[in-house]
């Protein structure tokens, strides 16, 4: 998958005096996938690095729910960094492209929408095993 899939998408909002309403249902325009597991990352020390893999299958959406942090993404050939900080934002990051996430503020939440299970294989956590498998792809 290439960077150009990896996209910012505005979240519906339905704000009243009550306050501000965000909702997502898998399988619809925006989630464009079964959301089969939802986590969350908070208490992230300052200077503090998450991510730092990629996946072979997995889709996720990724929104900063509370704070900011940024999210660089490359997939073997370009690399982009996005700012997340808005709970009305989410970040489509596809297949086949590896991800940190890093600056996070204090208060910082970050909410994942997964469109599959926990599955410790489908991870590349070394960055050159990752590059070699890009050019495999490419090749084959
Ligand atoms: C991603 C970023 C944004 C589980 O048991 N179940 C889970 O659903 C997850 C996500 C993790 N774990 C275990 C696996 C590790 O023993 O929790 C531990 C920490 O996981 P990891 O080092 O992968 O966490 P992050 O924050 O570096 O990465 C996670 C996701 O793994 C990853 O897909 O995109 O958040």
């Amino acid at each position: 998958m290439s960077l150009e899939s990896c996209r910012t998408v505005k979240l519906p909002c339905l704000k009243d005096p009550r306050g501000s309403l965000v909702f997502l249902e898998g399988n619809r325009d925006i989630v464009p996938f079964d959301i089969k597991r939802v986590y969350y990352l908070f208490n992230v020390p300052t200077g503090g690095v998450r991510g730092g893999h990629a996946h072979r299958n997995l889709k996720q959406i990724l929104i900063a729910v509370s704070g900011s942090f940024d999210v660089v993404l490359d997939d073997g050939r370009e690399r982009k960094s996005v700012t997340l900080s808005h709970g009305t934002e989410g970040l489509m990051i596809t297949s086949m492209v590896w991800r940190e996430l890093e600056n996070f503020s204090p208060s910082a939440v970050c909410l994942v929408l997964a469109s599959e299970h926990y599955d410790e294989a489908d991870y590349f956590r070394d960055y050159r095993e990752f590059k070699n498998e890009v050019l495999r792809r490419q090749v084959g």
